[in-house]
């Protein structure tokens, strides 16, 4: 049995979630060895052939920063000697493409060679990994990596564009486990019901969610869920009471159960400043939940304009607005869209997706 070592960070974040579900799709053929600083939240030990590696950094009073990548570079080394992995396959390239990078260099020094694929998710390059203050260490540990794949044909674009690329990239977009009951189970509010997910980061444009459903829900009774925790989310319960809406308007933190949500939610609002993907919209799709996003980057390669959902310009809150209510107060507009949202959400069904990257796999292990 081939052994695949899988670094990623831990978090709720999506580029987390594809790594652990991909894991945990591939460990009925594979030994699948998690390497993070925390077990990542979606997986089980317990499970056959899952296994987790912590990495410790050491804390010294002289570090200002603790010296993560140091201490990740010495665990892969580690892992790949005593577990003898045979590929390692790394998600969001900061810092984990040049972690392995190095701990490839190192092995190599003891003969050992070991291929990297490297994932990159989104804020990877669009926004940290185009920063001037790393952008060659970036470039180098993707150049260096045997195999680069993204979760777009945008993101795709925006690397090719920022980054001085020798290799080809290969697009696998983010993928998801379709369950049959999603729809038999879904469950009716009396209020037409908004959903929004994010870690609640600048680029998700928070403020923006709150602006649409106060417009919405001068119109129409309406509730919104909004879910998980972040930077903004102070800022936004600060303009939910400032509207008035404490009483429409529900702040449940960090969730490991979405599902429930999106079984009861009519729309999801994303209205980010981009998305290289927009997995949590595919998760939304899924329960056959229309999407109202922005036409900024690799999103509007998901949800299509007018046929699953509606793709805006970015902070044109007048207009995702009224394709909100318009959506939500037409049933049979409505219909149409969920079920093409669900139609759209099969093309990537888990079983479609995870053979692309094995593929990947078994070309380089081979
Ligand atoms: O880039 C990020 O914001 C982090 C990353 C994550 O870990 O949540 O999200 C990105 O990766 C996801 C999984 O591939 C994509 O579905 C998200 O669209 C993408 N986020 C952005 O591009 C903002």
């Amino acid at each position: 049995m081939n052994k695949i070592g899988i670094i990623c960070h831990p978090t709720f974040g999506g580029s987390g979630i594809v790594a652990s579900e991909l894991g945990k799709g591939l460990a009925c053929k594979y030994e699948i060895h998690f390497i993070s600083y925390e077990k990542p939240v979606r997986i089980d030990v317990n499970e056959p052939n899952i296994f987790f590696h912590k990495v410790t950094v050491p804390m010294y009073p002289l570090f200002e920063y603790p010296p993560y990548e140091l201490a990740l570079t010495a665990r892969i080394v580690e892992v790949v000697k005593e577990q003898n992995l045979d590929l390692l396959h790394v998600h969001y390239a900061i810092p984990h493409a040049y972690a392995a990078v190095n701990a490839q260099q190192i092995l190599s020094i003891n003969n050992i060679t070991i291929p990297i694929v490297t994932t990159l998710h989104g804020t990877d390059i669009t926004l940290v990994g185009k920063s001037p203050f790393v952008l060659s260490s970036v470039n180098y540990a993707i150049n260096q990596s045997t195999l680069v794949t993204c979760v777009s044909e945008d993101l795709k674009q925006q690397t090719l564009k920022y980054f001085d690329l020798k290799k080809d990239i290969k697009v696998i977009p983010n993928f998801i486990k379709i369950d049959k009951s999603n729809i038999s189970k879904r469950r009716k509010n009396h209020n037409k019901t908004f959903v929004h997910i994010s870690n609640f980061r600048p680029v998700k444009r928070t403020l923006d969610v709150i602006k649409i459903f106060n417009n919405i829900q001068k119109k129409i009774k309406s509730e919104l869920i909004m879910i998980g925790d972040g930077p903004d989310l102070e800022k936004t319960k600060g303009l939910v009471n400032s509207y008035g809406l404490n009483k429409s308007v529900y702040f449940v933190g960090k969730s490991k159960d979405i599902e429930s949500f999106l079984r009861t939610a009519d729309l999801f609002l994303l209205p980010s400043e981009f998305e290289s993907f927009g997995l949590v919209a595919l998760e939304a799709m899924s329960f056959g939940v229309p999407v109202i996003t922005t036409n900024s980057g690799g999103i509007a390669e998901l949800v299509v304009n007018a046929h699953n959902g509606y793709t805006c310009m970015v902070g044109d809150i007048d207009n995702m607005s009224l394709k909100a209510y318009d959506l939500i107060s037409n049933s049979k507009l409505y219909s149409k869209f969920s079920a093409n949202a669900l139609v759209t959400a099969k093309k990537y069904d888990i079983n479609k997706i995870i053979p692309l990257y094995e593929a990947c796999y078994l070309d380089l292990i081979n």
